[in-house]
């Protein structure tokens, strides 16, 4: 009898409630919270409960109460029927109100969502093509909404409408050729519609040519973002990953100097590299005998590592490191020479070409993003400019748009002086995603204009070669347009 009271249903509720309680737990003030911004793991603070985390606990064991009283009901109502053969519990009628009761607790929380959480979707749009996104997204929306829940009312209605009853018999209804062709057609028809109204928006949002659009590179990397602006004589300079050398040439511009001077690291590298791999016995020799005056338990870690790189020198792992090093080098370098003489690669563009950490743009102006990336494939987010592109190594992508509003106007409509547009990364790159992000500053062309002055040109024009009288000398670095004597001096600072 005992064993009938709380039959195997009580077991299954009470691990599930007991589950459902451990996972509520988190919330709870005696687990410490880590700062995600800090690499110090927080010490584990003293047990202790506070006023709220009592209120919760109660909640959750208050819940837990009227489930067990449930499950205590039934199963008394079902030990009842064994004993008596009568009829206690009419479960088709349990399980009908059940489909009500979730019909209508579904619903709430469907509207509870659309409420609270609806305003999570999109942001207010500021660029000239944000309404045609926004329009897409509410066609659709609204449509799979309606379907949505005219199926979902139907679906728990008629399971409470017709469900068993006593002398009712279910109808047999084998196959109807007119209703077939109406749930086919009406789906083909709205998804036709949605689906040519997607195509046609995305391609004149892409595809309307713009010839007033102003180009910005934003190049994409693990894990930051650089824009680069093509500078007084309007023309980008070329760019090439083998150029790219993290100190001097972060974005692998084409400027000869600097490129020369990187073909030279690496041919210099090369040579060290190759007289290591000839002196590898030599090399196994010296570790030898250092190792002979260590010792494990006084150096450890040193000396543990220094067993690991003889060893490699022996079985050979070292020997083709260093001809994997010496081959991956020489490579670049044969590439790097045979761009070298090329007019049109080092035709000097890229001089005046200006490298920026934020991106600022004119309000009303039409903008191309060409998007660049230097490791892997990113994605360039800006929600408020209903604008997305992939970023991807070794091509080059692109998104034209029009920004409506200045962040200054942002910050007035929606009360907050804090506000900031952003480019965000919007593909998982890597451990450090979550803090890709670059601010962009949308502004008048006059406030534009006094910033893009202040940024430095990615090489500085450089003084006359013969000294000049001082009043003369500023004049001509003053403005390197006229300028007599533009040699070529890459900046180390670059801009950044
Ligand atoms: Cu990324």
């Amino acid at each position: 009898m005992k064993k009938m009271m709380f039959g195997w249903s009580g077991a299954k509720l009470l691990l599930w409630a007991s589950l459902l309680l451990t996972s509520t737990l988190a919330p709870l003030s005696v687990f410490a919270q880590a700062d995600p911004a800090s690499d110090v793991i927080p010490a584990p603070k003293e047990f202790s409960l506070s006023t709220a985390d009592l209120v919760y606990y109660a909640y959750w064991l208050l819940a837990l109460l009227v489930l067990l009283v449930i499950v205590y009901i039934f199963n008394i109502g079902a030990a009842s029927e064994k004993l008596t053969g009568r009829t206690v519990i009419n479960w088709t009628k349990v399980n009908a109100w059940l489909s009500i009761i979730f019909l209508v607790a579904g619903s709430a929380g469907v509207a509870y969502e659309l409420v609270y959480h609806g305003k999570l979707l999109l942001p207010e749009a500021a660029s000239a093509h944000g309404d045609s996104i926004d329009n897409m997204f509410n066609w659709t929306f609204g449509f799979t909404f309606a379907v949505f829940v005219i199926t979902e009312v139907l679906l728990f209605w008629f399971l409470f409408k017709y469900r068993h009853k006593e002398g009712r018999k279910a109808a047999y209804y084998f196959h109807n050729n007119q209703l077939e062709v109406i749930w086919t057609v009406i789906p083909a028809i709205v998804l036709t519609f949605l689906v040519l109204r997607g195509y046609s928006t995305w391609h004149k949002i892409t595809q309307t040519p713009e010839p007033k659009a102003k180009q910005i590179e934003v190049f994409g990397y693990q894990f930051g973002w650089k824009a680069r602006y093509a500078g007084d004589d309007n023309k980008f300079g070329e760019s090439n990953f083998n150029f790219i050398d993290p100190a001097t040439n972060e974005l692998g511009l084409a400027i000869k100097p600097t490129v020369v001077a990187l073909r030279d690291t690496l041919m210099a590298d090369t040579g060290r590299l190759g007289n290591d791999l000839r002196n590898l016995s030599s090399m196994l020799k010296t570790k030898a005998d250092q190792l002979a005056k260590m010792s494990l338990a006084a150096d450890g870690k040193a000396y543990t590592d220094l067993e690991r790189e003889m060893e490699d020198i022996r079985n050979g792992n070292k020997a083709s490191e260093l001809r994997k090093m010496i081959k991956r080098k020489g490579v670049q370098i044969q590439r790097i020479n045979a761009t070298l003489d090329s007019k049109d690669v080092f035709n000097e563009a890229a001089n005046d070409d200006k490298i920026t950490t934020e991106i600022h743009l004119v309000k009303g102006q039409p903008y191309t993003f060409r998007y660049r990336a230097r490791d892997v494939i990113h994605s360039a987010y800006m929600p408020y400019f209903r604008a997305q592109m992939n970023v991807v190594p070794g091509m080059m992508t692109s998104f034209t748009f029009t920004p409506t509003k200045t962040t200054k106007q942002m910050q007035d409509e929606l009360k907050n002086p804090e506000f900031n547009f952003y480019l965000f990364c919007a593909k998982i790159c890597g451990s450090a995603h979550y803090n890709m992000k670059i601010k962009i500053v949308v502004e008048s062309e006059a406030e534009y204009n006094a910033w893009i002055e202040k940024q430095k040109r990615v090489v500085d024009p450089v003084q006359p070669a013969t000294p000049v009288a001082p009043a003369e000398a500023k004049d001509t670095t003053a403005n390197p347009k006229t300028a007599t004597n533009r040699n070529i001096k890459p900046s180390l600072a670059m801009g950044f």
